[in-house]
């Protein structure tokens, strides 16, 4: 196991390979493309990068529906452009952190091609499979996060098996002890390569309650309220142990669960080191602040004062007992710079902001690709433009709630998946110089303004500017040490907050408006005399107000 938990002065940048950089014309990133763009990446301080799944794929989920997780989808490249690509990070002094998802496998999986064959199968209890109830219904009410049932019938063996996501993404049944120790060999596999650690997709949906009972169906819901169900199941810290006595307890890697519905108090369990789980999670609490409901799609403004309350919440909970990981984007987030900054008026300032407010944090700081140039959110035209599934079948399901075509693709612009996943934007050239081809997802048409080679050029570029950001958490022990303090915590405009070292203090101000903003008398008089860490707008130095989306950083 980690000694001397080297993760904790790391920041972590997210490869959505497809997205990435194609190397060889046909519209889609490769792994070659990848190897051309790392001396890009450690130009910006990156110590560690997490690939997100580049396994053989039929693509149902852009690769997060493996069908063999020990060999190479073809479109991505080879097994040995994969070891190259290791080679070439590792002589960088970066490291390569994988996807590992084992909630579910493709249904084109040898393993589901087995278990679906015949009731007697060996592999048939290698997924969850259930009579209907007598009524002709599926075993239970519960939905999939892609909309639809999370039950599908299979005809030739008359019963039904678990999807909670997409139907060609089968849920493994870790009930299955084989099913575990097949799991903990592939990932043997992975980390005797030298691998230095794993991203756990959904890590803690793999316990579920085996009763599989029916859930609340609230108001104008299609389906059952599931998540008690399998979210921080029954089995999942004995399941998470089990993985690091019989893997992860043998190399010195860097482990992240990512956990939908996880509270601070559930972290506390899975990342405590004396617990022998993870080294850290994501959570998704701030990620689920603009919405109604619990759905993504019933769109909400943003309260400042929640963001700032659930941060609090995470940094004070687990300072001294586990650990956070930070982030604000990823492959299936929007963009943070269209969603709580302003993509337009303040575009750079506010996305500097953003990136201050999260990195003088207590925790490891995550990246996801383009962020770091203030790439935004898309708006295509017509819902033919658009590729995530998730969305595609939201589209349908909400048409038949009776939700009109404008309010869905208010919804999409908003929240869409895709909005991450348009290509990297590396030059002002045609594609963004990410492809010579057609792009497998359309370009954001902003790429001639916002792109690598400018923002290379720009000194005062959002680039730069996260590359101080980068070099202050190598340099400055009070930022992965400092405890934690909010500051004007009712105050809907400014995010301020002290990180509270032996010999130092930061006190961090960000406006999250594009109003000028007044700082409370308690803290003009810390910030008079203090100096300067860093700031997102070196002309202003008006300690009592911050100017629209200013952020700065003061220590004392
Ligand atoms: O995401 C888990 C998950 O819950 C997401 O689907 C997220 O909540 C939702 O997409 C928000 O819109 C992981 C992967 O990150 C995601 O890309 C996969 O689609 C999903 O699991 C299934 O593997
Ligand atoms: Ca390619």
């Amino acid at each position: 196991k980690t000694t001397n938990n080297w993760w904790k002065k790391s920041v972590v940048y997210q490869i959505y390979p497809s997205s990435f950089n194609d190397t060889n014309g046909d519209g889609i990133g490769d792994i070659p493309g990848i190897i051309e763009k790392l001396d890009y990446l450690k130009n910006l301080g990156i110590d560690v990068i997490w690939l997100s799944p580049v396994y053989d794929s039929p693509q149902a989920d852009n690769g997060y529906d493996i069908r063999d997780y020990q060999s190479i989808y073809e479109k991505y490249g080879t097994m040995e452009d994969l070891d190259k690509l290791l080679e070439e990070v590792h002589n960088r002094g970066m490291k390569l952190v994988m996807d590992l998802v084992v909630n579910h496998t493709s249904d084109e999986h040898q393993w589901f091609v087995e278990s679906k064959s015949s009731k007697e199968s060996p592999y048939r209890d290698y997924y969850v499979w259930r009579d209907g109830k007598a009524d002709g219904e599926p075993p239970n009410n519960w939905g999939s996060v892609f909309s639809g049932s999370a039950w599908d019938y299979d005809e030739a063996t008359g019963q039904y098996y678990l999807h909670l996501f997409a139907k060609k993404q089968p849920d493994l049944n870790w009930e299955n002890p084989d099913l575990r120790t097949d799991v903990y060999e592939m990932m043997n596999f992975w980390l005797d390569k030298g691998i230095d650690g794993f991203r756990m997709d959904v890590i803690n949906f793999i316990s579920k309650d085996q009763d599989f009972p029916d859930g609340e169906v609230g108001e104008g819901q299609l389906y059952g309220d599931s998540g008690q169900y399998f979210i921080n199941g029954p089995r999942i810290h004995e399941f998470l142990k089990e993985m690091h006595t019989e893997v992860l307890a043998k190399h010195d890697v860097m482990t992240v669960g990512e956990m939908p519905g996880a509270t601070p108090d559930d972290a506390k369990d899975y990342t405590d080191p004396a617990n022998d789980e993870l080294d850290m999670i994501f959570t998704f609490e701030h990620m689920n602040l603009d919405q109604v409901d619990g759905d993504k799609w019933n769109l909400k403004a943003l309260n400042l004062v929640d963001l700032k309350e659930n941060f609090e919440k995470w940094q004070t909970s687990l300072h001294g007992v586990g650990w956070n990981s930070l982030y604000w984007n990823n492959h299936d987030q929007p963009r943070i710079v269209s969603r709580f900054g302003d993509d337009a008026k303040y575009r750079e300032k506010s996305a500097k902001m953003l990136a201050t407010c999260l990195h003088m944090m207590q925790g490891t700081p995550y990246i996801y690709q383009g962020e770091e140039l203030g790439m935004t959110n898309v708006q295509f035209e017509s819902l033919e433009d658009y590729r995530d599934i998730e969305t595609l079948n939201m589209y349908k399901e909400k048409k038949s709630l009776g939700w009109s075509h404008e309010r869905i693709m208010e919804a999409i612009y908003a929240k869409g998946r895709d909005n991450a996943r348009t290509p990297m934007q590396w030059n002002a050239s045609e594609n963004a110089g990410f492809t010579t081809g057609t792009p497998w997802l359309a370009v954001n048409p902003n790429y001639q303004q916002i792109n690598a080679e400018a923002a290379l050029e720009d000194e005062h570029s959002i680039y730069h500017y996260y590359k101080r950001l980068i070099q202050l958490r190598k340099e400055k022990d009070i930022l992965t040490n400092g405890r934690f303090e909010l500051l004007m915590r009712d105050d809907a405009q400014v995010f301020a907050y002290k990180r509270v070292g032996e010999e130092e203090t930061y006190v961090v101000v960000c406006n999250f408006s594009g109003e000028e903003a007044v700082l409370e008398d308690s803290i003009v008089a810390e910030v008079q005399g203090a100096e300067v860490v860093i700031s997102n707008d070196d002309s202003y130095d008006i300690r009592h107000k911050l100017a629209p989306y200013e952020g700065v950083v003061y220590s004392k």
